[in-house]
């Protein structure tokens, strides 16, 4: 389960209830006031992922409470439940009460993968804490690789993430490069409410105040 150090894998971590509630609720964020969408990089790029943000807005590479760079609208609160839910997993990755009790995630990026899209390799700093990052997924199972805190290339683990997967980084792995290099279509079971593709949702602590 310990994939490295401060990074934790559990497989079917999340009951088909919690992964068809999950899908419902995701939709409902993704054509809320901000709707899903493929960012747009400050370079002139444009990510493959579609993404929608709760609590925080992600501006690549800041956050703000308004998406500044889609319609100005205020982003979704993050909802108490989650922030729940993400304590539960902080518990039962590293086995540690009083690390979950103190965790407070505020922010939550819901990244949508259709059978071509891809996650390029990269670190996620723009956080002002070091606090893990809460992984979870449904639907079309990928490969992820997991690679080193000094740059982009190898060494790297491949894992293959499944749907009710959690993953959990923090300590020494918070700051490790990662990718989403292929999804597998059509390995994803419709009774979750997804009919294809894969949802990934990462509860972050982004250290802001208003
Ligand atoms: C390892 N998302 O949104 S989740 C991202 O599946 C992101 O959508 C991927 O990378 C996805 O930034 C991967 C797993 C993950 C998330 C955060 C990490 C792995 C991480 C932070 C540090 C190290
Ligand atoms: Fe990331």
């Amino acid at each position: 389960r310990e994939i490295a150090p401060g990074a934790v894998h559990l497989p079917g971590w999340l009951t088909p209830e919690q992964q068809r509630s999950l899908v419902t609720a995701c939709r409902g964020w993704a054509t809320g006031p901000v709707p899903i969408r493929h960012t747009r990089l400050p370079r002139g790029g444009v990510m493959s992922v579609q993404t929608v943000c709760l609590g925080w807005h992600w501006k690549p590479y800041a956050y703000t409470r308004t998406a500044d760079d889609v319609n100005g609208r205020p982003v979704t609160p993050f909802p108490g439940w989650l922030a729940d839910l993400g304590r539960r997993a902080v518990a039962d990755a590293y086995q540690d009460e009083e690390r979950a009790a103190g965790y407070e995630p505020d922010a939550a990026l819901v990244n949508f993968y259709d059978a071509e899209a891809r996650l390029g390799m990269h670190q996620d700093k723009d956080e002002k804490t070091l606090d893990p990052v809460v992984s979870l997924s449904i639907g079309d199972s990928c490969l992820f690789r997991l690679g080193n805190t000094e740059h982009r290339n190898r060494p790297w683990t491949d894992l293959t993430l499944a749907s009710g997967d959690l993953l959990v980084f923090g300590g020494p792995s918070r700051l490790a490069y990662h990718a989403v290099p292929k999804i597998h279509p059509g390995t994803g079971d419709p009774a979750t409410g997804l009919a294809a593709g894969r949802l990934n949702l990462t509860l972050r602590v982004t250290g802001l105040t208003d």
